[in-house]
This record gives structure tokens, sequence and C-alpha cells, in this order.
């Protein structure tokens, strides 16, 4: 039985089902009753294979093709209906052609299958942040997955009402998970995402890149409000009073890390804490009181499996223990846990590596094999962390203090600078970049820039969303967030990295706190404000002031190379690009002389 009165969703939903021809239609409701069956289902298929339930109460594993195992860049589209409003940085397709060309794929691709209804909700039900979307899939996988990434289910119409028609429309089908035939496809003015030959996560848990990012990132270039790959967090300092900070990293440079971290003991024994409200997209918007307030549209974590421990984030660890689905990690057969790369020094004997071979996995590992892939994950609760915000589900969301850019640079980057305006501010994340960690060797890697870490993500042309940014600014005049930027991956001759990172990050953010509450000193660089080296707290490190005044210092011949490769990157946007960032780049080059 439909779950909504709404025309608009009824109309496009009778075309879906002509045009994929489904044997069964499932609206889902979101109940336990429901999710269960179609829990039992998947694991009486093989689709889900069930987990320790002791150790790790509803728990389940997926396996992924080999050829299905990441986001796929090359094959995602922006079809807006002029080419120039993609961008230089989008693959751009005319929606007409594309359509047509969807059309024929997805024409009775669901013969024989079950289609999934799936509403669900990006933000909170009952904030005016939040947006509504309809997702249709084959995949019983998307709708276990969507049901922890989002507020999925009946409440979702209830949020829409029965006449809007602002709703995102997603249709999924694996199909035949075939790569050549693989299209994620945007076309933002008509609020609708394509999904074909897919039945891996960032492809088709449409909630996420493909909504909460691409399409609203131009709708809220449109309705003037913003969408970023961004994490929250709040520093609860020991008076109770919670400060939040938001923080673009490109993919990999350790934000759920970031956003869960735990206080280095001399802060934790003063009571600070520190509270996650998101680890990878933020939504803000400007509140009634003129300052910029944030929420995360999701509602769980669909975080990398590899490299998370006791040490490099607990928290997350700890998320993952119950209601969790992982996907192509390895298996431990002895008990029915799961195991990756970087959780211990203990790999299973009697594993199953993520493609499905059973292995013994010292050996396995011992010959350089991963038993997880790399970019394997887990889809978590975000109710299980245990530093999850109390603001989480807040309506309102919380107030931005700072925003805080950053990427992996082993020289250019210090570790920690403000910028001196919000346009200033604009300019830092627009230049934004990350290398390839060949660094580790020593090597100084590849520059991949990756402004506002959105290049992947940015659902409209780069050149307009900067200008959105400094139109955000504007209206936002002496109540906007200091902009800062920060780089955890300096690296010494031998290529190891100086600053310690993870909870001791906590230091350099207290700093950038400080300074929006007008606490700190500063010093002028040529690239903007720079602490004094005293300021970044060292108690309890094995570093010494010289070591941050060494993470500190600004390379001016490096920094008059990275301004020629910003020029370089720059051209890309023609006549798009704001004159203020031109003149931005005027100003370094200028400070740098
Ligand atoms: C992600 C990404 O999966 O940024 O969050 O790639
Ligand atoms: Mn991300």
């Amino acid at each position: 039985m439909a779950l909504t009165n709404n025309k608009n969703v009824l109309r496009w939903l009778d075309e879906m089902i002509a045009l994929t021809k489904p044997a069964h239609v499932e609206w889902i409701d979101g109940s336990d009753e429901q999710l269960q069956k179609l829990r039992d289902e998947a694991i009486s298929t093989g689709e889900m294979i069930k987990l320790n339930q002791e150790e790790l109460p509803g728990c389940l594993y997926h396996r992924t093709r080999p050829n299905d195992v990441a986001r796929v860049e090359d094959r995602t589209f922006i079809c807006s209906i002029k080419k120039e409003d993609a961008g230089p940085t989008n693959n751009w397709c005319d929606p007409q052609e594309m359509h047509e060309k969807l059309h024929g794929m997805y024409d009775g691709v669901m013969k024989g299958r079950t289609m999934y209804v799936i509403p669900y909700c990006m933000g909170p039900i009952g904030s005016p942040f939040s947006k509504v979307g309809v997702e249709v899939t084959d995949s019983i996988y998307v709708v276990l997955n969507m049901d922890i990434m989002t507020r999925m289910g009946a409440d979702a119409f209830k949020q829409l009402g029965d006449e809007s028609n602002d709703f995102v429309r997603g249709l999924h089908s694996k199909a035949d998970v075939d790569p050549e035939g693989r299209y994620i496809v945007h076309f933002p003015e008509e609020n609708t995402i394509c999904s074909i030959n897919s039945a891996y996560g960032g492809n088709v848990l449409l909630g996420k890149k493909c909504f909460a990012l691409r399409i609203a990132s131009y709708q809220g270039k449109q309705e003037g409000w913003m969408a970023e790959h961004m994490l929250i967090l709040g520093v609860e300092n020991p008076q109770g009073e919670v400060k939040y900070i938001t923080a673009a990293f490109p993919s990999a440079c350790g934000k759920t890390n970031l956003a869960m971290l735990i206080p280095p003991e001399i802060y934790k024994e003063k009571g600070y804490k520190v509270w996650t409200v998101g680890d990878d997209i933020a939504w803000m918007r400007i509140g009634p009181d003129g300052r910029l307030w944030a929420i995360n549209p999701e509602n769980g974590f669909f975080g990398v499996a590899p490299g998370t421990n006791t040490k490099s984030n607990p928290n997350a660890l700890a998320t993952t223990r119950k209601g969790t689905i992982f996907t192509n990690v390895a298996i431990n057969k002895d008990n029915m846990t799961v195991w990756w790369e970087g959780l211990d020094k203990n790999p299973p004997v009697n594993a199953i590596e993520w493609k499905g071979a059973e292995v013994n996995g010292k050996e396995y590992t011992a010959e350089g094999n991963k038993l997880a892939h790399p970019n394997s994950r887990f889809t978590a609760p975000a109710v299980n962390c245990p530093c999850l915000s109390k603001e989480f589900d807040s309506p309102n969301g919380v107030p931005v203090s700072a925003i805080v850019f950053g990427g992996r640079r082993a020289k250019t980057a210090p570790l920690v600078y403000q910028s001196r305006s919000w346009q200033h501010g604009v300019f830092v994340g627009s230049i934004m970049a990350s290398e390839t960690t060949a660094a580790a060797t020593g090597a100084v890697g590849v520059v991949r820039r990756d402004p506002m870490a959105m290049l992947p993500f940015c659902g409209y042309h780069m050149g307009d969303y900067w200008k959105h940014w400094l139109e955000m600014g504007e209206k936002l005049g002496d109540k906007a967030p200091k902009i800062f930027n920060v780089n955890w991956f300096r690296t010494d001759d031998e290529g190891h990295f100086i600053w310690p990172g993870f909870g001791d990050n906590l230091r350099v953010l207290m700093w950038i706190l400080d300074r929006c509450e007008g606490k700190a000193d500063a010093v002028e660089t040529p690239i903007g404000f720079e602490p004094k080296a005293e300021d970044i707290n060292i108690e309890g490190l094995d570093i010494t002031v010289d070591t941050i005044r060494d993470l500190l210092n600004v390379d001016k011949d490096l920094w008059r190379e990275e301004a020629k490769g910003i020029h370089e990157f720059y051209t890309k946007f023609g006549d798009k690009l704001p004159k203020e960032l031109q003149d931005e780049l005027a100003t370094l080059e200028a400070n740098l002389k």
C-alpha cells in the first residue's frame, strides 16, 4: 500500500514502474518487522552474511563485485541543461541525450525483481534544514544501508507533505553490475539522480554524495544555503560551553578521525570533551541570529575500515560493534567476526579475504596481500557513537565558530594558519590540495587540487560555487565564522610525520577557537595569520617549541611555486573565476616578493 498521497511522488513512481517493470513493488516503511524480513531474505540468498551475533549483535557482511568497490568519478555526470553550468571539473552530457541512453538501459531492468521504494529524509525530521528524497532500488543492500545512513521510512513523507514537489528522485538498479554500463548521473534542474550497474555504497546510497552534496550544493546555490563536504564537531570547555567547528578535507585525510577525536590527557583532566555531530557532510544556513548554523544531514557513518583501531579512532571502532553492515572487509572464519589491515597485528589464520577466498590470513598478509579491500567500509548508526553530540538531532543545528580547510602536504602548508578575512578564507579553500602519499618515502607526491574538498561533489560550476561562498560571506558580515587551514601531514627529511596528529590535533583546534574568541595572538605571514609557536600547547608531548616553529615555517620559494600552480589551476575556470579570488592570488604573490 502506498505510504503517501503525494501526487508528485505517485506520478513519478508510476513512470519508474512502467520503465523498469519490476515483478513486485514494496514500500519501505522502516518498521523493524519489515527490515528483519529483508535481512532474513538477504541472508537466505547469500547477499548478506550473518556475523557473530554475540560479539557483533545485529551486524551483517556484504561483498561487492571486485569491479565495483569505489565511487566512479569518470562515470559520474552532471547533466545540466547548459554545459557551462556543470563547469570544467564535472563530466557533462546533454540531459535529453542522457535520458534517452538511460531509458534504454533501465527499460525492463527490474523484470523478475522487487522494486523497493525508499522514502528518506536528509536531516532531522521536522528540521527546516531537512530535505526529502525517494530512492527506488532493486537492492536489499541499499535498503538496509539507507536505513542506517538516513531517517528512512514513513516519517519522511510527513516531512514532505501531500502537495510538495520538493523531493529528490533517485532511481537505482544494480542491473548486471557491468562496469561498462555503469552510470551515476545527476540532473540538478530536475531534482533527479540515476544510478545503474553498481551495487557499491557511494554509487548507490543516493542520499549521500549524490543528493546531500551534488544535488544539495546546487539547491543551496538556488536557495541561499550551503552543502559542504565537512565534518562537524563540538569542543566542550570545563565550564560546559560547547563551540562548533566544521572542517573540509579531501577523502582519506582523516575526517572521521578528527570528528571523533579523543582529547589528550592534559585536556581530559581539565574537563575538555569533543562531541561529534557529523563526519562527512554539513548543510549550513544563516540562522535568525545572523550566524551560520550547521546540521549533519546523515544518520550514520559510512567509514573506511582499514586503519581504524583502538588508537587511531576508538570511538569509530566502538560505533561499529552493533547494528553495522561491513562491506569488503575480511572475515575471521573461526568466530565470524571481522578484520581489516590496521585493526591489529593479528590477521586471522582462517580468513576469508574480501573477494571471498579462504586463505591463511597470516601467510597471505605476510606475502604482501590485503585481506580487506583498502576502501572497505562500515555502515554504522550514529546513535552507537560514544561521543555523539546531544545536538545531533537538533532541528536548528549548531552554530559554527570556525571553518577549517586542510589537506595532505609534505612541506608547503604550515600546521595552521588563519585567513585575513572571509574573502581570503574562500581563497584558502579554493587552493586546497593534497599530495599523493608517495610523501611517506620522502619524495614529494603529486599535487591534486581539491577546492573545499568538493571537486568530485560540486553539482555545478566551481566558479559559480566560489561566487556563492563570497555572497554567503557578505550576508554573514561580521557574524561569519573565521576560516583556517591546517596540515597535520608535514614530514621531515626522512619522510616521517612531524606532528603527532590524532587526539593531539585538539591542541591546534584550541588555538583556532581562542582566535575566534579574541583570546589568542597571531603573527602575520605572507599567507595569513599564524600562531606564535609558544601558543600551541605542547605540554605532555615529545616535541619542542622549535619543532612547532618548523611546522609553522612558510617557505617562500615553495609558495612561489604554489602560486604558479594556483594560476594554472585557476585558468580552467575562465571568466567564471570570481575577481575577488584573482585579487587574493595577486596579494599572495605580492606578499611573496
Ligand atoms: C567518502 C569520500 O566516501 O569522500 O566519504 O570519498
Ligand atoms: Mn567524504
